[in-house]
């Protein structure tokens, strides 16, 4: 007999279901257990001698396989299926578990978030942060398709490993490679321009590390980024993309992950969109009473665009250039072809048009204390017809976070890296 999934039951018919032991509700002669599997909860009832026998020394979180009949219900438990439930005729052990060290089966108990990701492999077997990862998945194959099928883009894989600083020198990670020293990627962006200036539309989701020391609630030193490079374009171009890619998501979202979203009782808008100068910004922030950053924007002024544009994906552009990093083209009288999007008050990415001319670059990388000898190749990239290009990078649990209203970024992320954590 094949295996139903619990979504999948329908009353009457004889099934074969495999999951985990949720919870166990012992009645003397009757026994309910609620079998978890991937695709929900379902209530199943044990009856008779011979079968309370078998179970009774059945633990929580136990994977059994379970053979009977469904029929419908009315069951009244949080996030167990209401309308059937599933009359035991065999049930069989798969593997027992130890005594658990946090509760899995009540989400109103508050474990300490670090205890929870000291067993995260079990803390993911609660509906709420199942939820959590099944959203973070469709988030990820909303960009795939979306750059796939919307946007004749190619995905693209790149190496981990570099030789030089892409984002800045400080906030590198050195390892050793044979007698070298190399350092853990930052970002993919040399290799995405080289990419775009011969194939035009690339696009990848790139692990990135990042030595920054200070431990907060929205950034990790192992991230993930959705990149993504145009050519023959500038950052005007691959701004629309850029909100046309996270309007995609938030559709597929609010069609795919329905039940998921109402677990985690989020309301998600498909947001609009907003173009200011970062002079507009700065203005914007004056009239606010709000310190903004000369050529950044701070922390208050992200929550403060938040709050004027609620549900607004806002592109700052003409970013001034002291600002942005070497490879971003200067537009003149400060400025450059850089920007940031911010969304619900925090930066989700941040791109802009690039420098596609060698003397530029060099002049750029001098500016920075950095030495054009080694970014050879990738200087050397751009002496072959390379067209005006634009890309962006954007952060794979920025973005689920703030679509979730969750407020620390560790919570979206299935291992977290942190200044403190490398296990599990
Ligand atoms: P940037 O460094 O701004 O740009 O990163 C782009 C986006 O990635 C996310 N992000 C992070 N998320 C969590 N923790 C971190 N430590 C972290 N660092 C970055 C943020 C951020 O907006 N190469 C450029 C992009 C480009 O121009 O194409 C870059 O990496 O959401």
């Amino acid at each position: 007999m094949e295996r139903t999934f619990v979504s999948d039951l329908k009353a009457g018919e004889e099934v074969l279901v495999k999951g985990w032991i949720y919870e166990i509700r012992d009645l003397a002669k009757l026994k309910f257990l609620l079998i978890r599997d991937m695709t929900g909860i379902v209530q199943c009832v044990v009856k008779g001698d011979e079968l309370m026998e078998k179970t009774k020394d059945f633990g929580l979180e136990y994977s059994v396989l379970i053979k009977g009949k469904v029929k419908e219900s009315n069951v009244k438990a949080e996030f167990v299926r209401p309308d059937i439930e599933l009359v035991v005729e065999d049930i069989e052990l798969i593997n027992k578990a130890e005594r658990l060290p946090i509760q899995i089966n009540d989400n109103n108990v508050e474990t300490e978030l670090s205890t929870r990701l000291d067993n995260r492999f079990l803390d993911i077997r609660k509906p709420k942060i199942q939820a959590i990862f099944n959203i973070e998945s469709t988030i990820m194959q909303a960009f795939r398709e979306f750059m796939v099928k919307e946007n004749r883009a190619m995905e693209a894989v790149f190496p981990s490993i570099i030789g030089a600083s892409s984002e800045g020198g400080t906030e590198l990670f050195k390892a050793k490679y044979f007698d070298r020293e190399v350092f853990l990627s930052q970002s993919c962006q040399l290799y995405k321009q080289m990419l775009a200036c011969s194939l035009e539309r690339v696009f990848t989701i790139f692990t990135v590390w990042r030595a920054e020391k200070h431990n907060t609630i929205r950034h990790l030193n192992e991230a993930r980024q959705f990149d993504y490079e145009e050519a023959f374009c500038d950052e005007f171009k691959v701004m629309e993309v850029l909100a046309k890619v996270v309007q995609f998501m938030v559709k597929e979202l609010l069609e795919k992950n329905k039940k998921d979203l109402e677990i985690l009782n989020v309301e998600l808008k498909v947001p609009e969109t907003k173009y200011l100068t970062f002079e507009e910004v700065r203005g914007l922030m004056y009239k606010e009473g709000v310190f903004c950053g000369e050529h950044d924007l701070n922390t208050d002024a992200e929550k403060k665009l938040g709050e004027l544009y609620p549900d607004t994906i806002v592109f700052v552009h003409d970013w001034p250039i002291a600002g942005k990093p070497f490879y971003i083209m200067p537009k003149g009288e400060g400025l450059s072809g850089g920007f940031d999007a911010i969304y619900k008050g925090m930066e989700i990415a941040s791109g802009g048009q690039r420098v596609h001319i060698p003397e530029i670059l060099e002049k750029q990388l001098q500016e920075r204390d950095l030495d054009p000898k080694d970014f050879k190749d990738y200087i050397d990239s751009f002496r072959y017809g390379a067209p005006p290009h634009a890309g962006w990078g954007m952060g794979l649990e920025r973005l689920t976070m703030l679509f979730l209203g969750i407020q620390n970024i560790r919570e979206v992320v299935l291992f977290p890296r942190d200044r403190t954590r490398i296990t599990p």
